[in-house]
């Protein structure tokens, strides 16, 4: 089993590019029970693998119109994530914060939307990771962190100052 610091960072490239999206609103954050693919069955922001010739922030936008039915308003860009699997599968997420949305919610194949109170997130139905960095993105604090998963755990984790 590899560990963390084997990992060479330097010259590591995500095997996929995916996004996360968050809609933060009057002290709620919505987001989605995702029905199939990678961490199917956790809560999570809507998002997914980019696409050929689309860049983050339109991947960012499609992906919520696509599993929730609604477009995303104000998005930026906050945090970076890297994820090495341990079978050899690598991702870079990165993870956009929006204000507010246009369209009507709806459930899909892929998503049911929910909505949580950015109080009481549950982070037991979470990505291990996502209790280390969300409350970052919550108060708007840019972030950067690389992860090493087995599966769904985590087995290590390391915060970088963020590049922007
Ligand atoms: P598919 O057609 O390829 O199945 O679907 P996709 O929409 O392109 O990809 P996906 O399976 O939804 O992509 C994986 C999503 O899961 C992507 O939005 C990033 C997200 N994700 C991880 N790991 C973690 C994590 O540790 N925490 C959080 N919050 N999200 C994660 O892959």
């Amino acid at each position: 089993m590899m560990n963390f610091e084997q990992i060479d960072w330097d010259q590591w490239k995500p095997t996929d590019l995916a996004t996360l999206l968050f809609v933060v609103r009057a002290g709620q954050v919505l987001m989605i029970r995702k029905k199939r693919g990678l961490g199917a069955g956790k809560i999570n922001g809507p998002g997914g693998r980019i696409e050929t010739g689309e860049t983050l922030l339109q991947c960012a936008l499609r992906e919520t119109e696509e599993e929730i039915g609604v477009r995303a308003l104000g998005a930026r860009e906050l945090g970076q994530l890297r994820f090495q699997f341990a079978d050899g599968y690598a991702l870079q997420a990165h993870v956009f914060r929006a204000d507010d949305f246009e369209g009507e919610l709806i459930e899909t194949d892929e998503a049911i939307p929910l909505w949580f109170s950015a109080e009481a997130l549950p982070f037991e139905e979470m990505w291990a990771d996502d209790r280390l960095w969300l409350p970052l993105m919550l108060k708007e604090t840019p972030f950067s962190a690389r992860f090493l998963f087995d599966g769904e755990r985590m087995v290590g984790h390391v915060f970088d100052l963020p590049t922007k």
